[in-house]
């Protein structure tokens, strides 16, 4: 189904696409084109994603909140916008929104290069991008094509998940203990090890863990329930909160919304994906509340 509009809280906006799959039971997902950004997930009824207030549907910034597509750069990048170009350009609907004899949804949206993204990143691709709506389960596959025939590249991958809590203070995230992390607080680029079973957020926090297991929990998501990820090809566990002084800097982010929100993202960012002229790099995540 498609219908103009912002495809987020923000209603004063340039109409931009936007794809529901509707599940029945109040179950849905809906998906701007404008980065393919996930928008909304609600389990019967229950929104899991947070959007902020203040974002923006202008078509020229990547959406606050949701689900952000992070492609082909995690970070800041010489030639391009920060995580790249996927996030803010126009994904085409590969496969309308139709429901598969299991009764779920499935979905697909596709870019592939022109002339905007050779401008920045001169290298021929296709990504596609499958979402599967089960009963209380978002599924997504990720195919990255290099369709060209004699040039290797590299890039990073990520789906930049922000999660709606009711309070970040209460969560507890699992399956990163002994695993090393890259400290973006301290921006010393010093390397650490996490000695916690779980980690909590009680403070201004922005981690890049590596090789991380594929199962993670975090715990008092909404309806202070949990969400389950598991994930596929995607090495790095990236854990990002704002918390006070970040949220006063970031223009499309309220600085009372900090607590309300927890990013734990699925990532292949430490190191780059290196995909030969002519094959493919496929990477999954599972999103389940439980
Ligand atoms: O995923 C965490 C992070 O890389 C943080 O460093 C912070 O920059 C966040 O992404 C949001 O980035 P954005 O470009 O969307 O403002």
């Amino acid at each position: 189904m498609y219908s103009s509009g912002s495809g987020g809280s923000n209603m004063a906006a340039a109409p931009t696409s936007v794809v529901v799959l509707d599940r029945g039971n109040n179950t849905t997902c809906t998906i701007n084109l404008h980065g393919a950004t996930v928008v909304s997930w609600r389990v019967n009824n229950q929104e899991q994603l947070f959007v902020s207030k203040q974002a923006v549907f202008d078509g020229k910034k990547a959406i606050r909140g949701g689900i952000p597509f992070v492609f082909p750069q995690f970070g800041s990048w010489n030639y391009g916008p920060q995580h790249g170009f996927a996030r803010v350009i126009r994904w085409h609907v590969e496969k309308s929104p139709e429901r598969l004899p299991s009764g779920d949804i499935e979905a697909m949206f596709c870019i592939v290069d022109n002339e905007v993204t050779r401008s920045m990143w001169n290298f021929p691709f296709r990504l596609s991008y499958r979402l599967i709506l089960r009963e209380k389960e978002l599924h997504f596959n990720i195919g990255v094509y290099n369709v060209g025939k004699d040039v290797t590249f590299s890039f990073n991958l990520l789906l930049h998940t922000y999660f709606k809590v009711p309070d970040v203070r209460r969560c507890q995230i699992t399956g990163l203990q002994g695993c090393t992390f890259v400290d973006k607080v301290t921006r010393d680029g010093a390397m650490y090890q996490e000695v916690r079973d779980v980690v909590t957020i009680n403070e201004y926090t922005d981690r890049v863990y590596q090789n991380t297991p594929q199962e993670h929990i975090i715990t008092n998501v909404v309806s202070n329930r949990k969400m389950r990820i598991q994930k596929y090809n995607f090495p790095d566990t990236v854990v990002w909160n704002p918390w006070v002084e970040k949220a006063r800097e970031i223009q499309d982010f309220g600085d009372d919304e900090y607590p309300n929100m927890i990013c734990v993202e699925a990532g292949h960012v430490s190191a780059p994906v290196i995909l030969l002229p002519g094959t493919a790099f496929e990477a999954s995540e599972i999103l389940q509340v439980m």
